[in-house]
Parts: C-alpha cells; sequence; structure tokens
C-alpha cells in the first residue's frame, strides 16, 4: 500500500518535471528567432567554440542548445599540457588543420544570411603561400554566401560574398590592406571578423580587432546558406586551411566595435 502511494507520487513527480523541462527551451527557441527577425538590434549568440578538446572527433558549442564542430580528415585539437610547452593560439587548445582535406563543420548554418550575422576567428596560417585558404565558409549549392580566406593573388585576407548562388553571380569583396597576415608559426595570427549589417546594407572586415577606411562595402545580398559553418575550407572551391585555427564565434545580429576588440583578445572570454 504504502509503496503503491509512493511510485504514484514519484510518477507525477516525473510528469511535472518533464513538462517544465520541455517549457524552457520551447520558450527560447521562440524567443530566440522572434528577437533575431523583429528587432535586428539585438544580438544572439548562435555559436562559441573555444577549440579547447574534442571528445570522439566532436569540439563542442559554449551555447547549451548550439551545433558543435564535427572535425574531419586529419583535422585535430592541439591541447598544451605543459606551461613550458607551445603555447595553444588562445587558451590552452586550438584546432590544427593540416592542408590536406582537413575541415571542421556544423551540421546546418548557425547563420544563414537572410539577415545581420557577425562571424569570427583567429587564424593563423602555417605559410602565405600560393594558395588561396578558406578560414570560414557558409556554402549554398552552387556559391559560399560568405568566405573568409587567404587570397593568394594578393597575399592579404580578405571577405567574399556571392550576390546570388550561383558560381558566376557579382561577388562583393573587401581585401584587408593594412596588415598581412602574421604567418610567424610562433605568433598569434590574426583575429578575423566580418559583421553583415543588413538594414545598413553593410559588410564590415575587421582585422585584429580593427575596422580600416577601406574595409566596409555595400552589401545587399539577402539569400541564405544551406550548409553548416565551414571552418578551414570551402565546399564549393575546396581551398583547404593550412595552419590553426581558434576562437570560432557566431552569432545573429550586429556587433559592435567593443565586443569585436574584445573578441580579438588573446583570452576566451565564454560570457561574450
Ligand atoms: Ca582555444
Amino acid at each position: 500500500m504504502h509503496d503503491r502511494y509512493r511510485a504514484s507520487f514519484v510518477a507525477l513527480g516525473a510528469v511535472a518535471l518533464s513538462i517544465t523541462l520541455g517549457a524552457f527551451p520551447a520558450a527560447n527557441a521562440a524567443g530566440k528567432g522572434h528577437g533575431a527577425r523583429a528587432g535586428e538590434t539585438s544580438l544572439i549568440r548562435e555559436g562559441y567554440w573555444p577549440l579547447e578538446a574534442a571528445t570522439d572527433g566532436t569540439a563542442p558549442n559554449t551555447e547549451p542548445e548550439g551545433q558543435p564542430l564535427t572535425l574531419n580528415g586529419d583535422a585535430w585539437i592541439y591541447h598544451n599540457e605543459d606551461i613550458f610547452g607551445d603555447p595553444a593560439l588562445v587558451d590552452q587548445g586550438d584546432l590544427r588543420l593540416d592542408g590536406d582535406g582537413d575541415w571542421a563543420a556544423t551540421s546546418a548554418a548557425p547563420v544563414g544570411g537572410d539577415g545581420s550575422f557577425t562571424l569570427a576567428t583567429r587564424a593563423r596560417l602555417g605559410a602565405a603561400g600560393n594558395r588561396t585558404q578558406a578560414v570560414l565558409s557558409l556554402p549554398g549549392r552552387k556559391a559560399d554566401r560568405l568566405v573568409i580566406r587567404y587570397q593568394a593573388a594578393s597575399g592579404k585576407w580578405e571577405v567574399v560574398v556571392s550576390t546570388k548562388d550561383k558560381a558566376t553571380a557579382p561577388q562583393v569583396v573587401i581585401t584587408e590592406e593594412q596588415a598581412l597576415p602574421n604567418d610567424d608559426p610562433y605568433g598569434v595570427g590574426d583575429h578575423l571578423a566580418v559583421v553583415f549589417d543588413a538594414p545598413a546594407h553593410e559588410l564590415r572586415l575587421y582585422v585584429n580587432g580593427q575596422l580600416s577606411s577601406t574595409s566596409t562595402a555595400v552589401d545587399t545580398t539577402s539569400w541564405t546558406a544551406s550548409g553548416g559553418l565551414q571552418v578551414g575550407r570551402s565546399v564549393i572551391h575546396g581551398d583547404y586551411f593550412a595552419g590553426t585555427v581558434d576562437e570560432v564565434r557566431a552569432y545573429s545580429g550586429v556587433a559592435n566595435p567593443t565586443m569585436i576588440s574584445q573578441m580579438a583578445g588573446l583570452t576566451g572570454v565564454p560570457e561574450l
């Protein structure tokens, strides 16, 4: 008798708990989508990948409901166990890519391009050579919605937007004219951040937290990426990155210059 009452009580408790757990994520998800579309002023973090560790080939997203990055090819996470060891780019870990078929990716695009977004990362080229190398990209079917890459022809960082999901579509390009890529193997590489400000029809490329006078372009592109965020390659062109990547971030909305300079710091800021 006593046990039966107790069993019912536990069962009721489980129902109450599942209702509570079920209600919160749904409310959050609804709030997220609404905020991103209606306001265009709100900033929502969709992903922060500090690249400190990867269990079973998966680098976790600090956002509890965000997608992880899955490592492919020989991509691996370096973790510095020793204060006298080779330092990682930021904190103890970073992502190492050999340029020969290595990349990491989310399964779906954390930001698609149908509204404002911010993407950022720190990257150190293995060598500024004669091969164009993609650091981050958002693929469509025939073109990249956006790619941040080292352009071999100029020897500079650039961001390229395809204005349509077509191989021959016109492109919006911003080239970093001030700072050349820092490929010092013992250096900290460069922090690269792209902001697409949809209401202002502007694309901005910040390098090492700075926006130079030539780093803003008119951009009215609004098509949506159909594939996951790619770290270290372009699905369309290959352009595998050889070097080290760290601190990947994705936001819906426009990150302001103060936030961008905080992201460019050499210590990870989990709450940013
Ligand atoms: Ca790291």
